[in-house]
């Protein structure tokens, strides 16, 4: 598995307004330390911004006029004096649909205050200093992430921050500025030679909808998106089953939010799990893309499920289950003293479940390429009682290494 990190995501740092209150964001650099930390036993790739190319990756989903905004508006809003450079820009009006002229008002406005209320939806994706550099830093590992997944690489955590599936194409919101899942999916159609080889389902498992990665890809067959959220939570205005895509889009665009009238544990959880993985099978996924909060955790302050940490490694096994090349991709997640515990105990999961998929396909190999006696009399499995990793190894019931031909088949499965 590739971990890929930038130091640069830090950087950002901001206030929101809860209640009455403006207090530093939930969605904090804290949250990647956390995660550093949790991780400190795995190998970490450290990467540094390809700014060119970031921005490339970037302009297959978002508007030029948007990035432009983003890049210029806390420099500009400084200049002006609107803001202290410590301090966080917040939008004041926003171009309300039930404002009168406001269809007629599809130019850019010049005023800055203007300006910063057009291009967001929400007070929660306030403007300071380093957002730009961070944001894009963030982009820049999820098209990494893509990169590496579309080279053969089968399993790459992008350690994103800040999130992006609240980001529309022009439009930014829910601490989220570019969407950095649909510039991995951009960026992974964009090296495979035909669409129709490489269907790329996007799960998102964040405990909000994903509005804006579903805004992205509502009227394309490819990538399929898939949420399953609180139902009637943030971002209120998107999310409800009947929004299934448009054009040839639709039919692959697929909601599952859960009511939070009672608790969400993993018994209420799981069952909408199995009805995305059936929808990422039906559309025959090639590739996974999986935008991942752990918003979903019990007693997050901004979701209202109540997951426990043993039940993102169910997640991982059940996702890493479908033997698919997966790219994750970091989205919400607030309770940061758990959150590299949480995130953790994905990945594990992630791992076990393939490589139970990776034997089980081994053994089928091995049956079709050796005359079935031969293996009979040169391989001693031994049982192992429980059906999990083993110092590391192979999962499925068995212990690794006891029929060299076999080990050689799962070896040359890509066992990483
Ligand atoms: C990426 C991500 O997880 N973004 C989430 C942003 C949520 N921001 C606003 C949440 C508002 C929750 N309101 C709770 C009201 C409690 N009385
Ligand atoms: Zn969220």
């Amino acid at each position: 598995m590739q971990i890929l990190h930038n130091p640069s995501t830090l950087s950002h740092s901001i206030l929101e307004l809860v209640g009455s209150r403006l207090i530093p964001a939930y969605e904090s650099p804290a949250r990647i330390s956390s995660i550093l930390s949790a991780l400190s036993s795995r190998p970490i790739t450290h990467c540094t911004t390809d700014i060119d190319a970031a921005l490339h990756a970037a302009s297959k989903v978002h508007t030029a006029d948007y990035l432009q905004h983003l890049r210029t508006i806390f420099p500009q809003s400084l200049e002006a004096g609107l803001i202290e450079p410590s301090g966080t820009l917040l939008p004041e009006c926003f171009p309300s649909a039930r404002l009168p002229g406001y269809k007629a008002r599809n130019k850019t406005p010049t005023d800055l205050s203007a300006r910063t209320g057009w291009y967001a939806f929400d007070l929660s994706s306030g403007i300071a200093e380093h957002t730009y550099t961070a944001a894009l830093a963030s982009a820049d590992l999820a098209r990494r992430g893509a990169l590496a997944i579309a080279d053969g690489e089968k399993t790459v955590f992008a350690m994103c921050r800040p999130p992006g599936h609240h980001c529309g194409k022009d439009v930014m919101g829910g601490y989220c500025y570019l969407n950095n899942t649909a510039i991995a999916v951009k960026t992974l159609l964009g090296e495979l030679d035909d669409d129709s080889q490489g269907q790329i389902s996007i799960l998102d498992l964040d405990f909000h909808h994903g509005n804006g990665t579903q805004e992205v890809f509502y009227a394309d067959q490819n990538p399929t998106y898939v949420s399953i959220h609180g139902e009637g939570e943030y971002p209120y205005f998107s999310g409800a089953p009947e929004e299934k895509g448009e054009g040839k889009g639709k039919g692959y665009n697929l909601n599952l939010p859960i009511s939070c009238s009672q608790d969400v544990t993993w018994e209420l959880y799981s069952p909408r799990i199995q009805q995305a993985i059936e929808k990422l099978k039906a559309v025959r996924t090639k590739y996974l893309v999986v935008s991942l909060g752990f918003d979903t955790f019990c007693n997050d302050p901004v979701g209202k499920f109540c997951l426990a940490r043993e039940d993102y490694g169910k997640m991982g096994r059940i996702v890493g289950e479908l033997g698919l090349p997966t790219l994750v991709v970091l989205e919400g997640g607030y309770v940061v003293e758990e959150l590299g515990n949480n995130c953790a105990e994905f990945l594990r999961g992630l791992e076990a479940g393939k490589a139970s998929v990776e034997v089980e396909a081994a053994v089928e190999e091995e049956v079709k390429l050796d005359d079935s006696d031969k293996l009979d009399k040169t391989c001693e499995w031994e049982k192992v009682e429980k059906s999990e990793a083993v110092n590391g190894s192979y999962t499925n019931g068995y212990t690794n290494g006891y029929c060299n031909g076999y080990k050689t088949v799962v070896n040359g499965h890509g066992r990483r």
